[in-house]
């Protein structure tokens, strides 16, 4: 009955909150323990609440991912001084959404990859705001591992963040299910000044293309620890049966069933301007949000970067 009453991230959050409830009513430990374990019960309840009723964040609470465990297959630390093409190409370059995606707005610098949100009056396709979309389609595909990225998240209104994954199965015919490839947005940063959720991102997966047959998720909303200004990391552990979505190495959620792709998918690192791209006068036009849009940043914010440390890749080891 949960499942018709409540979104996939309602039911997951009462399921926790009874569970906290649970531990709350039954703590372990003697003496001050018995009373932290209580303590610590319905601080985990609070917060649940919190999310529930008001969409606050939540904290990840869930394993920890030991490294050990897996091999590293791909990466890029970005210490070169241009962009890696044999790496990384343009997903595009054009009107997206609010703005406009150019790939000579992806910089390497100081061990970086830095991807620049700023108004150009002379920019390539017109005046406008102009940010960056790369993916490795063609040049690394992979299916199951461990995909992490560190990054200090874009700050500014009305400016998307996200390292997320994609198939070419995505457009198959809808057929109900990730399986054929799907979009995992393994960090989205779009909350920046919006609240409790200024220091939250979110994860979610979409699958059968992005018409009729359009399914989506939104895996849940989870606090990062200054998200804007000190590197976090956020990773995805994917294998046969499951996505588990991880930030600084610690659960945040996980997925199973028709959400886990059983085919290879490429890595996407991109700014998106909040907005929509519409045809005006026959011409493809990218529209800013009505509310929390780009222009509401101080001009002595720009240019605001989304700045990468790196891209690592894992295989897991065989076990011992
Ligand atoms: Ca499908």
């Amino acid at each position: 009955m949960l499942d018709s009453l409540f979104s996939f991230r309602e039911h997951r959050m009462i399921q926790r909150l009874l569970d906290a409830l649970q531990s709350a009513l039954r703590p372990t430990g003697e003496g001050l323990g018995y009373f932290k374990s209580i303590i610590a019960s319905l601080v985990v309840v609070a917060e649940l609440l919190g999310a529930l009723f008001f969409g606050h964040p939540q904290t990840p609470r869930g394993q920890v991912i030991n490294l050990d465990e897996w091999e590293l297959v791909w990466r890029d630390e970005f210490d070169g001084d241009s962009l890696d093409l044999t790496k990384w190409r343009s997903n595009g370059n054009g009107p997206r959404r609010g703005g406009y995606w150019d790939i000579d707005q992806a910089i390497v610098q100081d061990g970086n990859l830095i991807i620049r949100t700023e108004y150009k009056e002379d920019g390539k396709y017109g005046p406008g705001w102009y940010s960056a979309g790369l993916d490795t389609r063609g040049l690394f595909e992979k299916k199951y591992g461990y995909f992490e990225v560190s990054c200090k998240c874009p700050p500014g209104v009305g400016l998307w963040g996200a390292f997320w994954t994609m198939s070419d199965g995505m457009s198959n015919p809808p057929d109900g299910s990730a399986a054929d490839g799907c979009e995992i947005d393994i960090f989205e940063s779009f909350n920046y000044n919006q609240g409790a959720r200024h220091d939250a991102i979110s994860h979610a997966v979409h699958y059968d293309g992005y018409g009729d047959g359009h399914t989506s998720v939104l895996v849940g909303v989870y606090k990062g620890k200054n998200i804007y200004t000190e590197y976090n990391t956020y990773g995805l552990e994917w294998n046969e049966n499951e996505l588990i979505f991880y930030i600084n190495g610690v659960e945040t959620d996980r997925l199973s069933g028709v959400w886990v792709p059983q085919v290879a998918e490429y890595l996407l690192l991109s700014v998106e301007v909040a907005g929509t791209v519409e045809t005006i006068n026959g011409q493809r036009v990218p529209v800013l949000a009505k509310d929390n849009n780009i222009t509401m940043n101080p001009p002595s914010a720009f240019p605001i970067d989304f700045v990468v440390d790196y891209v690592r890749v894992y295989e897991r080891k065989p076990a011992a």
